[in-house]
């Protein structure tokens, strides 16, 4: 495939005015007439032809101005249609008809079909499988949109904007007609049609409008999106009150859809969503799901603006729109839920996805400089990190100059498709701070290392504190120049309050209030006139997105553990000393019987987890361990899954021993005598009694209580929560077994509690899983085109199960490739996401770095491999 480079971006030799678009949906094929009207941009020569995108696609008909072209004035191939002769004046309106099959498009870009429903995704190039077209996303025009077909099979014709105009047409068949004001590039476009129930409501804008809300379901779900709808109206008022942004359109629907290769799509005022977003109740979602839905429509919502209203340039901005929304929506979460519990929550996924990304073969800088296939960068760097990066300039600049340069933002570049240049030049003028150096964050991929030492002086009474950052060079090749980086503090004293003390820097550096910006290479920061010596709390909130070397005892951490008054550090001090201890154990050989917790680290969580002064969601995190990945992820080398399993399941055993009395007290009668409510703080109490069942019954050895829990459970987060801890823990066991059946035949007829039952068995922790995953293909209701489905059994089996994927005989690694290679032909974008997985290879025991190395190589030289998986599949083997 080509490779495309940042630095070749020019702008298009036409600009487009408007489309005026009409699907006719027939069962079986779909016509689409297209009307661009195009004008030629000042500059370019009279003869430039205009060259459009395609995909897979088939030209029925051609005119410009009303007039049919002769076969000599163009040329047309499935990717590509170029006209020549244009008319000299430039401005002309070229008509368009293509014939396409949404019924056999299972790559699901473009139109497709699911269960019946006619749905788009364009994002990123999938309108070009529709028609003919700049696909870009810097061009900007009105749409309309006319939708025909059969009245009976698809009574709800929605489009983007406004609905303007419907009618009846001959043979049963009716229409409607869409109208979008806001130029949009066509990534936005979408269509649904089908025979959908809704649920509806209004939201009254800031300044008075009312807006027409629905959410459209399959026949007889709307009931279960009665959560989405009270979270996409909390969402609407958020967006006025913390950055003043109203809604624009008379009506925001959003389609719940069973087969989508996303999350969802911010599609202009017709968001389309995997229905796994969408539909949930007490009966068939966990706490995990609601909070899910509730993030994603916010996340979606917010991108009216931050990507609709403004979008970007080129794709090598995507972090513009998508690191800001990610932003946006944590934001969102923390002021709806707990702030401590949301802010380790997205630390957690950042060090499990970013951080293993920006540290092997896939690297990449949060803005891109080439890709080869762009569905491909849609990743946590993307994601994850470029949120992280936005959330370092409200650190910098404070809440009051960060609001200032988003509004600034809004105000210069609404109706632009703009750049990161744009983005961080906002935040110059509001602060009059210079960003320049800041803006590495965006083009050095590698996650830094920031290393601190302390050193107290008794007589001066001073604290000496050493910063140092450092970046090693890695695939990406992008530069190791010193970043900008904040590091929020505190100085704690014994009564676990913050101390004030007289700073003085040295070095590259500078104070601003509570935070040190680091940026150069070293800095010394002294603290003077201590009455004694502080525990240093350093990065707070994880204020930058590095890897931490803090030189700190053990006592301290364990005072820090149970002083801090920054409840993230105070978290992450006792987490950080049980990821430590698990890595060092892990290297140690597999059965080595040395215990890997200290019996002060294990009591330290034991009092963390029963402190009632803290939030019970918070409680629950803390007893939450490093997962087996993030464990190998800190070996860095060598990594031997079956011994980090042995680890952490070893610690888990100690952890549940040591505080049987009160993980039993914890875990009794968790909801059953509760109403359910999917607040926060419920979700909470439910979380820290499941977290505490699993340690009861790692301690005992009995899958009683779990059994117990899941035939009392009266909502599906207590039952799955008992259900994952007899599937894992206790799995091929009767009481493992039996439960699994009736799970299957309690909620056999709804697929997206199906998916919880697929994947809960393609992680278990044995290696029989390779053997069940095969079963569980060839199931009656595995199906390689329903993504949900592929990932909870390929995906879960892959990335979340680090013993029988890795299984030293090959045969996980086997039978992900064979599968990925039947997937690829299907589904490629699916196929290569989950490929993804193999980039670790290098960093397992020889033995499994071998055959891992031979399953890419075999994989790379499968004939006709589609560009997403060659791509992933190259790049790894890096
Ligand atoms: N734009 C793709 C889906 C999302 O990030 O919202
Ligand atoms: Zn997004």
């Amino acid at each position: 495939g080509q490779i495309v480079k940042l630095t070749d971006y020019r702008p298009t030799d036409f600009v487009l005015r408007g489309v005026d678009m009409t699907l006719k949906l027939f069962e079986g094929h779909t016509d689409v007439v297209t009307i661009l009207s195009l004008e030629r941009r000042e500059g370019v020569p009279a003869d430039a032809p205009l060259s459009l995108d395609g995909d897979e696609l088939i030209l029925a008909s051609i005119a410009i101005d009303g007039e049919t072209l002769a076969p000599a004035r163009y040329e047309a191939t499935p990717e590509r249609l170029v006209v020549r002769q244009l008319p000299e004046t430039g401005n002309f309106e070229l008509r368009l008809e293509t014939r396409i099959a949404p019924e056999e498009n299972t790559k699901l870009m473009g139109l497709y079909r699911s269960n019946g429903i006619w749905c788009t995704q364009c994002e990123a190039e999938g309108f070009r499988r529709i028609t003919y077209f700049p696909d870009r996303p810097d061009v900007l025009a009105p749409y309309r949109v006319r939708i025909e077909a059969e009245k009976a099979v698809a009574p709800v014709l929605l489009s983007n904007g406004n609905p303007i105009e419907s009618g009846e047409l001959p043979e049963g068949r009716h229409y409607a007609v869409w109208d979008d004001p806001f130029n949009k590039p066509s990534y936005l476009f979408a269509v649904v049609a089908g025979d959908l129930d809704a649920l509806h409501d209004s939201f009254v804008t800031t300044s008075g409008r009312t807006v027409s809300l629905g959410v459209y379901t399959e026949k007889g779900r709307a009931p279960q999106a009665a959560y989405a709808m009270d979270a996409l109206k909390r969402s609407m008022a958020w967006d006025e009150r913390r950055f003043g942004r109203e809604y624009d359109l008379d009506v925001f629907n959003v389609v719940a859809i069973a087969d989508f290769n996303m999350g969802a799509m911010e599609n202009k005022g017709l968001n389309v969503f995997n229905h796994k977003y969408v539909l949930l109740d007490q009966d068939i979602a966990t706490d995990t799901d609601y909070a899910g839905v509730e993030t994603v429509i916010a996340h979606e919502y917010f991108h009216n603006w931050t990507g609709n209203r403004i979008t970007c340039r080129d794709w090598f901005q995507l972090c513009l729109k998508e690191g800001l929304t990610v932003y946006r929506d944590q934001e969102f979460s923390a002021d709806e839920r707990e702030p401590t519990v949301q802010r380790i929550a997205s630390v957690r996924r950042l060090k499990a996805h970013q951080f293993p990304e920006d540290q092997g073969p896939l690297q990449h800088p949060v803005r891109p400089g080439e890709y080869r296939e762009i569905n491909n960068f849609y990743t946590a760097t993307v994601y994850d990190k470029g949120a992280e990066v936005v959330r370092m300039i409200a650190t910098l600049l404070g809440a009051a100059d960060f609001r200032k340069g988003m509004d600034l933002y809004f105000e210069r570049h609404d109706g632009d498709a703009a750049t990161i240049e744009d983005f961080v030049a906002c935040f110059e003028a509001a602060s009059g701070l210079d960003l320049s150096q800041f803006a590495l964050w965006y083009a050095q991929a590698g996650t830094p290392t920031l290393s601190v030492t302390e050193r107290w002086d008794p007589e001066e009474r001073r604290h000496t504190v050493k910063l140092r950052q450092s970046l090693t060079q890695g695939a990406a090749g992008t530069g190791t120049e010193p970043m900008v980086l904040p590091v929020r503090f505190g100085l704690v004293g014994g009564n676990g309050e913050d101390r004030q003390a007289a700073a003085e820097v040295s070095g590259e550096a500078r104070l601003k209030d509570d935070v040190i910006v680091l940026t150069g290479r070293e800095a010394t920061i002294t603290f003077g006139g201590l009455s004694d010596r502080p525990y240093l709390s350093v990065l707070r909130d994880f204020s930058a997105p590095v890897m931490l070397e803090h030189e700190q005892s053990e006592a301290e951490r364990l005072a820090l553990g149970r002083l801090d008054p920054n409840l993230f550090n105070r978290w992450r001090a006792l987490d950080d000393l049980i990821a430590e201890a698990l890595t060092t154990a892990a290297r140690r050989p597999l059965g080595d019987g040395e215990p890997a917790l200290k019996a002060a680290i294990v009591d330290a969580l034991l009092a963390s987890a029963d402190d009632e002064d803290l939030a019970p969601a918070f409680r629950a995190q803390a007893l939450t361990l490093p997962g087996e990945s993030d464990v190998a992820r800190q070996m860095r080398e060598n990594v031997d899954p079956d011994r980090v399993h042995e680890v952490v399941d070893a610690a888990r055993v100690t952890i549940g021993a040591k505080g049987l009395a009160m993980f039993e007290r914890l875990s009794a009668g968790a909801s059953a005598t509760e109403a359910f409510s999917p607040d926060a703080e419920s979700a909470g109490r439910r979380a820290l009694a499941n977290a505490a069942l699993a340690y009861r019954c790692a301690a005992t050895g009995d899958p009683d209580a779990a059994v117990a829990q899941y035939r009392a459970a009266s909502n599906m987060t207590d039952r799955l929560g008992a259900l994952a801890i007899l599937a894992h823990r206790f799995a091929g066991e009767a009481a493992s077994e039996s439960a699994l059946d009736d799970f299957f035949r309690r909620y056999e007829r709804d697929d997206l509690v199906l998916d919880k039952w697929f994947a809960l068995q393609a992680t278990a922790p044995t290696y029989t899983a390779v053997e069940t995953v095969e079963r569980l293909a060839n199931h009656p209701r595995f199906t390689m085109r329903n993504p949900n489905r592929v990932r909870t059994v390929l995906g879960s089996f892959a990335a979340g199960n680090q013993v029988a994927f890795h299984r030293p005989d090959g045969a996980g690694y086997r039978w992900v490739a064979e599968k990925l290679a039947s997937l690829d032909r299907i589904n490629p974008q699916i196929a290569a996401r989950i490929a993804t997985t193999f980039r670790a290879w290098r960093s397992f025991e020889p033995a499994r770095r071998a055959k891992l190395d031979e399953t890419l190589r075999q994989l790379s030289e499968i004939k006709g491999l589609s560009k997403d998986l060659q791509d992933i599949v190259d790049r790894s083997r890096k």
